[in-house]
């Protein structure tokens, strides 16, 4: 996969893209990353990027021309089929784990950073296909969401993570939350690893997870649970769950 980023500001991308997971499927031309500097598409002489609004207001906005040249540079240097182009937004939608998923389907994503007080709305209306947030809070650009949409997006690429942490195991993967961990040593300070973890019955160690991923999100994401079809076994462990809460809140 190609990444191309669209940012005023490209040296913030070298600490998060130069090391661990990102570094390695890069070195493994798995993915391929290019920051481009819209600056430089700005043909006046004093390289303008932001203008007052029209109609007044405070704040600046983004000038359409350098975005959309940046954007023909990086669509121009190779002709990718399926390509994605992106804008980085508070007022978009969802980065969820199945709109990465679907993010990772395409062979070129390019991501642009807004700034100021966001983008000239032409930008978004005849030059982006979509508009991400990777939350509801305001950041000073988009830069920090581009690096989350990207790290989220390069650990689904097939060979990207080794086979012992793949995907498949990741807590929203199915749609429940992660259930607890534990490493050595079997008692820290007086706190010891539960017994069912070091008893070597894999169906018990799996039964025991399973509740403990649908426990944690019974009371730490319900919304994740109330659209959710249960299987039989899931809905058993749930029924003990709730009974066993019912049991601690009577006193016994
Ligand atoms: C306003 C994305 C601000 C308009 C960007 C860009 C948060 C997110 C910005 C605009 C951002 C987010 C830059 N802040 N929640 N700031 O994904 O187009």
């Amino acid at each position: 996969m190609r990444v191309d980023i669209i940012s005023l500001f490209p040296e913030m991308f070298d600490g998060p893209f130069g090391h661990s997971i990102i570094k390695r499927a890069k070195d493994a031309e798995l993915l391929s990353i290019g920051i481009t500097n819209p600056r430089d598409f700005a043909f006046d002489k004093h390289k303008i990027v932001d203008d007052y609004p029209f109609g007044g207001g405070a704040g600046m906005v983004m000038k359409p021309e350098p975005l959309f040249r940046a954007v023909a540079y990086v669509t121009e240097q190779k002709s990718f089929l399926r390509r994605r182009i992106v804008l980085l937004c508070p007022g978009g939608t969802a980065l969820t784990q199945d709109k990465v998923k679907e993010l990772a389907a395409y062979e070129q994503l390019i991501l642009l950073c807004g700034h100021y007080e966001g983008v000239d709305e032409r930008v978004r209306t005849h030059l982006v296909d979509e508009v991400v947030s990777i939350g509801d809070y305001v950041l000073t650009g988009g830069e920090l969401p581009a690096m989350v949409l990207t790290d989220a997006v390069a650990r689904m690429l097939p060979g990207v993570l080794g086979s012992s942490s793949s995907a498949p195991h990741d807590s929203f993967y199915e749609g429940l939350l992660e259930h607890p961990q534990y490493t050595r040593p079997r008692e820290f300070e007086g706190l010891e690893v539960p017994e069912v973890l070091v008893s070597g019955d894999h169906a018990k160690i799996d039964r025991w997870r399973r509740k403990q991923s649908l426990k944690n999100t019974l009371e730490r994401r319900p919304d994740l649970l109330a659209g959710r079809e249960l299987s039989k076994e899931d809905a058993k462990l749930l029924t003990e769950i709730k009974a066993e809460r019912q049991a601690d809140v009577s006193g016994s």
